[in-house]
């Protein structure tokens, strides 16, 4: 399959997060990117190609205009109040707050359409993040051109980003754009297939009140992990979409059998639904010496995934979103990938 992927992601680097109350070096890296990139040439998974730059108007199908414009303008805006480094928010609205209206205030608006600390926001964070959002286009296209499937090597990820708010290293969700694509190009139903260790949170709340797009998750449990207020079992839609969100949380330590089971379930409910194609959120922080995950899968089961996602015998597009054991993303990234096309 072929893979999208373009260098403008370097133009996000994030100078850090906090973690149990000390700024370290951030976890969501551009040696990940790279690292992919290397594995899939090294094993020839086939040609890579740049994204072609596709209308905001993509965008704003699935984002609120209010974050599309932060996004773009809140650097230029720090730096015109005399500050220097990232934009980072630090204040949220809680229950009771003005959630009708945005604030004025840069620092408001920051806070307003954003739920964590660790996403920073620098000059050229917005050029790696439109083109993050072209690179899932890209891979859309290849799909609707008649390919089998895709890998969009997008970087930043996307999947916690909602329809108007960003976290989780997240700033648009390329996926929820890409599935969007899918649909507006003719398919009828299209299922997203979310792998991440962490829940697609901005994925879900997306779709959560449709029935053409459904949504499947594998995540560790919200009462142990991040993001910990979205992604419960009883989470299953609302309205139209009553039926058509289904979570999986799982607990710390799962290995490959319960994982396995999980998916046999999740892929299941995929069957049935009768999707055109599958949009793939491929994140690899399921891995047992992830540094900040708690699953155990090893390399082979990264195959294995890949095999059991093929066998539906539906056209997928895969995108980048996590993993953080970075010596070892590639293997885990293309096993996937080469598991779906030995299927
Ligand atoms: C993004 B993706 C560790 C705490 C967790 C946010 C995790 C976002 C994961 N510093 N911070 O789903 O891989
Ligand atoms: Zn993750």
């Amino acid at each position: 399959m072929r893979t999208v992927y373009s260098a403008d992601h370097l133009l996000h680097q994030s100078p850090g997060e906090l973690l149990f109350g000390e700024f370290v070096p951030a976890f969501e890296k551009p040696e990940r990117a790279e690292l992919v990139l290397n594995r899939v040439r090294e094993v020839k998974l086939g040609d890579v190609i740049a994204p072609q730059p596709c209308p905001l108007d993509a965008i704003t199908r699935i984002h609120a205009p209010g974050l599309v414009d932060l996004l773009q303008t809140a650097h230029q805006e720090w730096l015109g109040m005399g500050r220097s480094g990232a934009a980072y928010p630090y204040t949220w609205p809680a229950r009771g707050m003005r959630a009708d209206r945005a604030p004025q205030t840069l620092d408001g608006r920051l806070g307003f359409y954003s739920f964590d600390c660790g996403t920073p926001i620098t000059a050229t964070t917005w050029q790696a993040v439109k083109t993050s959002a072209d690179v899932a286009l890209t891979g859309a296209n290849l799909l609707n051109t008649g390919e089998r499937a895709a890998f969009s090597l997008c970087r930043p990820p996307g999947h916690h980003a909602g329809s108007d708010h960003y976290g989780g290293y997240c700033f648009l969700n390329n996926a929820a754009i890409a599935a969007q694509r899918l649909r507006d190009d003719g398919a009828g139903r299209i299922a997203v297939l979310d792998i991440d260790y962490h829940h697609g949170n901005g994925t879900q709340q997306i779709f959560y009140g449709r029935n053409d797009v459904l949504f499947v998750s594998l995540h560790g449990h919200p009462d142990q992990e991040y993001p910990y207020m979205l992604g419960f079992d009883d989470e299953m839609g609302a309205g139209r979409g009553e039926g058509f969100n289904l979570n999986f949380p799982l607990r710390w330590g799962t290995e490959w059998p319960a994982y396995e089971a999980a998916l046999t379930a999740g892929l299941e409910r995929i069957r049935a639904f009768g999707p055109e194609a599958l949009v793939v959120s491929l994140g690899v922080d399921t891995y047992k010496d992830d540094p900040i995950s708690h699953f155990k899968l090893e390399h082979e089961h990264f195959t294995r995934i890949g095999a059991m996602i093929g066998a539906l015998g539906k056209p997928a597009l895969f995108v980048m979103e996590g993993g953080y054991a970075v010596a070892e993303i590639g293997i885990n990234a293309v096993n996937v990938l080469a598991g779906f096309e030995g299927a």
